[in-house]
């Protein structure tokens, strides 16, 4: 069924642009979100699905991992962005058989992954084999078959590579890392590892525990928040309601970014009436950075705090903190004391005034939280700036006390409960023998591929399976030319998918499509109704119940496909209880709380009214599980991010139109970029100082250290507020230009915020 499916694709000369939005939300916010929803999806579902987004009894909402309120839930308590996360899964347009057999591979090929998405839900298991034009549709049974053959064909499971998307539930999470390291690898790459790679390892190595420290209840303590990296008035925007909140009990707000992002210059609370008429600037102060300059910021900031208290001992530096808990701090101290300011400035782009304005705030302030995104955790020294943040807050005593502390503020909605539930290539040794004790199985030991370690597997033959619980790896991952050929190379492709994406059109030589039940879908498991759990960006862990009726009885839930794979590729043998689990979300639940850490009595405590909080020993306690006992100051030599000569600098972002490779629609609309999307924002001076003229069509090309000229062509130059020698244009239009190998150092994140391009004028 087609209800409002676009036939026609993006057509970019009908791009037009106006200039940036003022402010952000408000009553725009709430008629497009309503219109969205009710496009998509009718008035009855619209009317249904979203009075049920993160309120008790409801499905916690498939667009971003902000947490909810622990008390007073608002009515609507979504923003216009999830409510287009929830309209774009919810929707009636469907894609079966007949839709397979009109669009061959060619023609679906040659479609852009807004197109792709936006056709509807995929409503049957459909198989594409070697020499087949079109996918054609095959039984749950034959699929899971043909998967377990091909499995079981390898000359060893380290030749599979299982891919998870943070949208996944606990339940899942928890059985599909069970399935993978029962068959024998720890191969589970993850979206993480594009995404708060960088956070993790930076919180493991100073704090001993690699998620924020702070709850929502925090922001109302706080009375100095920065927000570094990250856009939160398109990707989280019921954050701003908490900074608003936190600004009218006091707090002072610092956003620390190269673009003036509407929503934290200007936010209009549609979640309150006045809100609706009248905005509040969110940010105090604006940093405008330049592309890659936080290291040095908090090293700056940092040296200034340290004078800050020579002038003023005993008023800044947390010393009973500093001497009881912390290591390494005074050649921590050492080194930030010989940070040159010139190069911070340089670094920055930031003036002095700025700088020493910034550092007052923070020698004054009581209680500060820091959040970030990916602004710094795709930078190659990502993982040190994060440690620079924490180093500053642990100098004042900013970890375990109400009201301030380290957020990292997460994407996918359950990105956090996948990683505690065992998605990780490296999952540490106590997890894997508490595994094993329960089911009776021996989990491989040695580390598996990550993200972009399994792109070069599939490349280089070493990898030839390739199975997808949910996301788009083939849009999401860097090098788009060569990531696509390793998936070309493999010879079995498996997507768990709720809507057709290009990661079903680049396929190996075998491929399926494995349609699967959504956030807001009923799951029904013999004859009882289930629910699943999810754990938001502040480690609460709740339930998440689906209500509308599937679009297809053919869909399964994907607890229902994993276990049913399992029985078929370990028989009726084997130690784990497959059948009894997907029968019975609770008996997953509680081999979960045997299992997993802090999960103990999982089924009670999940069904209190707001679920419960998974331990963290800093923000518990001030404990720090490190090596050395105690949380880490970390010495980073200053590294910051030049712009070469007659190039810039390209960071690849988020439109406030999509969810990551899911395209909602062509209105960028803060940005004041509508109508298409192959644009790149560059400052007026640059563009003029390189010939061009505002409107220009041009091709963007990446250069790295291989010599290959990464290209992408025909995208209009738009004269755009951004630093001198910084350039931003959208993910994942532009992932062709990110090297696979341009990685951050210890996260392995490709480096998606700091790529060295050149423009030159297109032939198109
Ligand atoms: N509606 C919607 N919600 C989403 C998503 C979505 O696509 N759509 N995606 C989800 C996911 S998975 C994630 S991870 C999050 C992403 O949330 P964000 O991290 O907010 O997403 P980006 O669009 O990548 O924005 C990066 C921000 O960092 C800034 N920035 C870039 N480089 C630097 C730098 O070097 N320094 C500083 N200080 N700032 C920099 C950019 O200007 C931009 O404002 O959102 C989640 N929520
Ligand atoms: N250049 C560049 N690249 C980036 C980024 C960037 O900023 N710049 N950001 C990175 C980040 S932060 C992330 S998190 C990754 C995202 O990488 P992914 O998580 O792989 O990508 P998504 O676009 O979120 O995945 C969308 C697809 O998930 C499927 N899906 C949706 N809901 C469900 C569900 O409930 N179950 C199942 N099984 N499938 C479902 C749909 O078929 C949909 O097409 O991209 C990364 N790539
Ligand atoms: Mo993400």
């Amino acid at each position: 069924m087609h209800r409002n499916a676009p036939t026609e694709d993006i057509d970019e000369s009908a791009l037009h642009v106006t200039p940036p939005k003022q402010q952000a939300a408000g009553v725009t916010a709430v008629g497009v979100a309503l219109g969205r929803a009710v496009a998509d999806m009718g008035v009855v579902r619209t009317a249904r699905s979203l009075a049920r987004v993160n309120q008790v009894h409801g499905f916690d909402c498939p667009g971003c991992a902000w947490p909810e309120p622990s008390g007073h839930r608002r009515p609507a308590e979504f923003c216009e962005n999830g409510a287009k996360a929830v309209a774009e899964e919810a929707t009636l347009n469907t894609v079966g058989p007949e839709f397979f057999a009109t669009h061959s591979i060619a023609d679906l090929a040659g479609k852009t992954g807004y197109w792709l998405g936006r056709q509807g839900r995929l409503t049957e298991p459909m198989v594409l084999r070697p020499g087949d034009t079109h996918y054609s549709p095959i039984s749950w049974s034959d699929a899971y078959r043909l998967i377990a053959e091909q499995l079981r064909a390898l000359d060893s499971p380290d030749e599979a590579v299982f891919y998870t998307s943070g949208r996944t539930a606990n339940e899942t999470a928890f059985l599909y890392q069970l399935l993978v390291r029962s068959f024998g690898t720890n191969n589970l790459p993850d979206c993480s590892n594009m995404c708060h790679e960088s956070s993790g390892a930076a919180l493991t190595a100073s704090i001993g525990i690699g998620k924020g420290s702070v709850s929502i209840d925090d922001f109302a303590a706080a009375d100095l928040i920065l927000v570094a990296g990250q856009n939160p008035g398109t990707n989280h925007p019921r954050m701003l309601s908490a900074l608003a909140d936190a600004k009218a009990s006091g707090a002072r707000i610092v956003a620390i970014n190269p673009l003036p992002e509407t929503g934290l210059i200007n936010f209009r609370d549609p979640q309150t009436v006045k809100g609706l008429t009248s905005g509040v600037p969110i940010a105090d102060d604006f940093l405008q950075i330049r592309l890659g300059g936080d290291m040095a910021l908090f090293q700056g900031l940092a040296k200034l705090l340290f004078e800050a208290e020579d002038r003023a001992p005993g008023t800044v530096i947390d010393r009973s903190f500093v001497d009881t808990c912390t290591a390494g701090f005074s050649e921590y101290e050492q080194h930030i004391r010989a940070v040159d300011m010139n190069v911070v400035a340089e670094a920055t782009g930031l003036h002095s005034d700025q700088l020493e304005h910034t550092a007052r705030l923070l020698a004054e302030s009581k209680n500060i939280i820091v959040c970030w995104a990916m602004g710094l955790t795709q930078q190659a020294h990502g993982v040190a700036t994060i440690e620079e943040i924490t180093n500053l807050l642990l100098a004042r005593g900013m970890i375990g006390k109400p009201g301030a502390g380290v957020c990292p503020v997460r994407g996918h909605s359950n990105v956090q409960g996948d990683r505690t539930m065992g998605i990780w290539e490296q999952m540490p040794e106590a997890f894997l023998a508490a595994l094993d004790a329960e089911f009776g199985i021996t989990s491989p030991r040695k580390h598996g591929f990550d993200t972009v370690a399994a792109i070069r597997a599939m490349r280089d033959g070493h990898a030839k399976v390739f199975f997808g619980m949910g996301g788009n790896f083939v849009s999401a991952t860097p090098d788009t030319e060569v990531t696509e050929a390793a998936l070309r190379n493999c010879a079995l492709t498996v997507q768990v998918s709720t809507k057709l994406n290009r990661s079903h059109v680049v396929h190996g030589a075998t491929a399926l499509i494995l349609p699967t039940l959504g956030r807001t879908d009923l799951d029904v498991q013999n004859g009882v109704k289930q629910r699943v759990s999810v754990e938001d960006s502040m480690s609460m862990v709740h339930l998440s119940t689906g209500r509308l009726k599937p679009v297809s009885k053919q869909l399964r839930s994907e607890v229902a496909i994993v276990c049913e794979l399992a029985a078929e590729l370990f028989g009726s043998q084997h130690p784990v209880p497959w059948n009894d689990f997907r029968n019975d979300y609770d008996l997953i639940r509680d081999a979960i709380a045997k299992v997993v850490p802090g999960c103990a009595d999982y089924n009670t405590r999940v069904r209190h009214r707001n679920g419960f909080v998974l331990p963290h020993p800093p923000r518990d306690a001030r404990e720090f599980h490190t090596a050395t006992g105690k949380a880490n100051f970390a010495v980073n030599e200053l590294v910051w991010t030049p712009t070469p000569p007659g190039r810039l600098i390209l960071q690849t972002l988020r439109s406030h139109d999509q969810y990551n490779t899911t395209v909602y629609g062509l209105d960028d609309r803060y940005r004041g970029v509508r109508g298409g999307r192959k644009v790149v924002l560059v400052n007026a001076d640059d563009i003029a100082e390189f010939g061009f003229a505002d409107g220009d069509l041009v091709d963007v090309v990446s250069e790295w250290t291989d010599g290959v000229a990464r290209r992408v062509e025909g995208f209009r130059l738009v004269a755009y507020p951004t630093p001198r020698g910084n350039a931003a244009a959208y993910y994942p239009e532009t992932n062709p230009l990110v090297p696979l190998d341009h990685v951050a150092a210890r996260s392995n994140t490709p480096v998606s915020k700091a790529i060295t391009i050149r423009l030159e004028r297109s032939e198109l």
